[in-house]
């Protein structure tokens, strides 16, 4: 799913509010992550998902075995998100 959001919106970074000229295109997945069992699985994802530069949001189901991932695919790739939740121990369904 793309989102396109508003031109000229503020937006947050680096704690100062900033002028975005660009279209900002999102994009947003769910995976499928084997292996999560516990609330630290939840958090070793959202941590690790989420300090990537470019993901904007990381929400973990830990129960149904998903995680929903909003990213800035102009500055990170699904590639680069896959590979980091595997980086972890787990397994991309
Ligand atoms: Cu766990």
């Amino acid at each position: 799913m793309n989102m396109k959001s508003k031109k000229n919106e503020k937006y947050l970074e680096d704690g100062k509010t900033i002028q975005k000229r660009e279209v900002i295109i999102m994009k947003k997945v769910e995976l499928n992550v084997i292996g999560m069992s516990c609330g630290h699985c939840t958090m070793v994802i959202e941590n690790s998902v989420g300090s990537l530069p470019g993901v904007e949001k990381v929400l973990v189901d830990v129960k149904n075995g998903n995680v929903a991932v909003e990213f800035h695919p102009n500055l990170v790739s699904l590639d680069k998100i896959k590979e980091t939740i595997g980086d972890q121990g787990y397994d991309i369904g």
